[in-house]
């Protein structure tokens, strides 16, 4: 890769996180952090290449091996990276419902790491958190049986205070949960006319550094910022060029930035069908030309470019200027937007190619989804995501070690109860509430029916600043006293820095 096009943006960082009582130690130093270089894009778009596993005695076997390497994202010099099986992000994994997989992680770094498969059902053992890590050199292997419905998930690293910069290094990965036998009437031909694109910002030095390079921690900004960057990735490029079916397109988004939510549209205003959120397809599309992905979310959506001209470009870009008011609000939000969350920027061109396999006419609805109800919820809780003095908490307290965890942010929970979890954010920011093994309902958001984008099943949710949403979570599963799941603001910087609890499922 070469881009000999570098120039310095001036580019105008808010800095301002008031207070300088620290619970967890940070870098000070975070007024005027140097934006990074621009980068020039247009490379090809990369398709990550798709793991079917190996099928052993009924089982599914995957093996990723967590590896260090070395990337010209074309800053001015090339960047140390981490990557599955690879420099910089993984394979795609595809999962077959009602099949039994088994994981083979090998850590190839020179530190624990982790892997978490974020919207997975699966036992706490196996769920890849942070009680359960993988030493330098060792091999983790798990199974669980893939029982929940089609989707697209995620795997990550989720070390305790680590897993802000090892996504960042580049550990991640798409995973598909398809049916045994994909339903004829989606686009399902991987790379072709079903895309995984993982949308990740980076801030890079002209030496091929970023923020984290060296096992750096950010700055106090980042910290409470989350750690943003101007450079935009698409599947580990630049800004890419990606030749895609003349036709209906199933793109399968993943924000797997660190802490920049992005707000999707075409270039051309055209509108497309959002068909699935984290946990899959939603009741019926949903047509729009706009939908709002925030850290470790998930959306698909089918665009039609049947009608484009062969040779034809449309940019997929973010219009985050369109909801900075629902994002950020008042002074604390104001320091902690940067200038791309008032703005409209490019995330990849699309160029219409050859027309696809078959002509798809997707459902004009989809299965049912049945609803959790209020009357459902054995007990209520209550979740409180707050900022000040420097630190990000959650119940006025933070997850600060493994073993001194506080009764506030550590629950208890029957297995097969449903429960009622009321998301309080009293911040001046919005943060990606992130729940592990279960994914759960919108029951309301501030006191109103969720939109239909929110409608379906998720196991992240975008808490706005000053909202109330209420969650019905459903806890079937297998009890285990001894590890705990997570629960924790997807803001990586946020997650690291304590704004994340635990809960163990117990026998009934
Ligand atoms: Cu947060």
């Amino acid at each position: 890769m070469t881009r000999p096009t570098l120039s310095r943006r001036s580019f105008l960082q808010a800095c301002g996180a008031a207070g300088t009582a620290l619970a967890l130690p940070v870098t000070l130093g975070g007024c005027g952090t140097d934006p990074g270089v621009t980068i020039d894009g247009g490379d090809p778009l990369p398709v990550p290449p798709i793991d079917d596993g190996e099928l052993i005695a009924g089982v599914r076997v995957f093996r990723l091996d967590l590896q260090a390497g070395t990337v010209d994202f074309g800053a001015g010099a090339p960047t140390a990276t981490y990557g599955v099986n690879g420099a910089y992000l993984g394979p795609t994994l595809r999962f077959r419902r009602g099949e039994r997989v088994r994981l083979e992680v090998t850590n190839s770094l020179a530190e624990p790491s982790t892997l978490h498969w974020h919207g997975m059902h699966v036992p706490a053992a196996s769920d890849g958190g942070p009680y359960v890590m993988v030493a330098p050199g060792a091999t983790w292997v798990t199974e669980y049986d893939v029982t929940q419905r089609p989707m697209t998930a995620w795997y990550h690293p989720h070390p305790m205070h680590q897993t802000g910069r090892q996504v960042y290094m580049g550990l991640a990965g798409v995973i598909y949960v398809e049916e045994p036998t994909p339903p004829a009437d989606l686009p399902s031909t991987y790379g072709v006319d079903d895309l995984p694109l993982v949308i990740q910002d980076r801030r890079f030095f002209a030496d091929g550094t970023h923020p984290y390079s060296g096992g750096a921690t950010v700055a106090m900004h980042d910290m409470m910022a989350g750690l943003k960057g101007q450079t935009m990735l698409v599947n580990g490029a630049v800004q890419p060029r990606g030749v895609i079916a003349r036709g209906l397109v199933r793109l399968r988004v993943l924000n797997g930035s660190n802490a920049r939510a992005y707000h999707l549209g075409f270039a051309d205003g055209r509108g497309f069908r959002l068909i699935a959120s984290d946990g899959g397809l939603l009741e019926a599309p949903v047509t729009t030309s706009r939908v709002l992905v925030a850290p470790g979310e998930r959306v698909e959506l089918l665009v039609d470019f049947a009608g484009d001209a062969t040779g034809a470009t449309v940019a997929l870009q973010s219009y985050s200027g369109e909801v900075f008011g629902a994002l950020f609000t008042g002074q604390m939000g104001a320091n902690l937007a940067d200038g791309l969350d008032r703005a409209t920027f490019d995330l990849a061109t699309f160029e219409v190619g050859a027309p696809p396999p078959t002509t798809i006419v997707p459902p004009r609805s989809f299965a049912p989804i049945a609803r959790l109800a209020e009357g459902d919820a054995a007990r209520a809780r209550q979740v409180t995501l707050a900022m000040g003095m420097g630190a990000v908490s959650i119940n006025g307290t933070q997850m600060t070690d493994l073993t001194t965890v506080p009764a506030a942010i550590s629950f208890d929970i029957p297995v097969g109860d449903v429960e009622l979890w009321t998301i309080t954010n009293t911040s001046g920011m919005a943060h990606p509430f992130h729940v592990h093994h279960r994914q759960f309902q919108v029951l309301d958001v501030d006191g109103a029916a969720p939109p239909a984008a929110l409608a379906g099943w998720k196991d992240t949710v975008v808490i706005g600043p000053g909202q109330v949403v209420r969650l019905l979570l459903s806890f079937a599963g297998v009890a285990d006293r001894a590890v705990p799941y997570m629960f924790h603001c997807h803001i990586l910087e946020h997650e690291d820095h304590g704004m994340m609890g635990r809960f163990f499922l117990i026998p009934p």
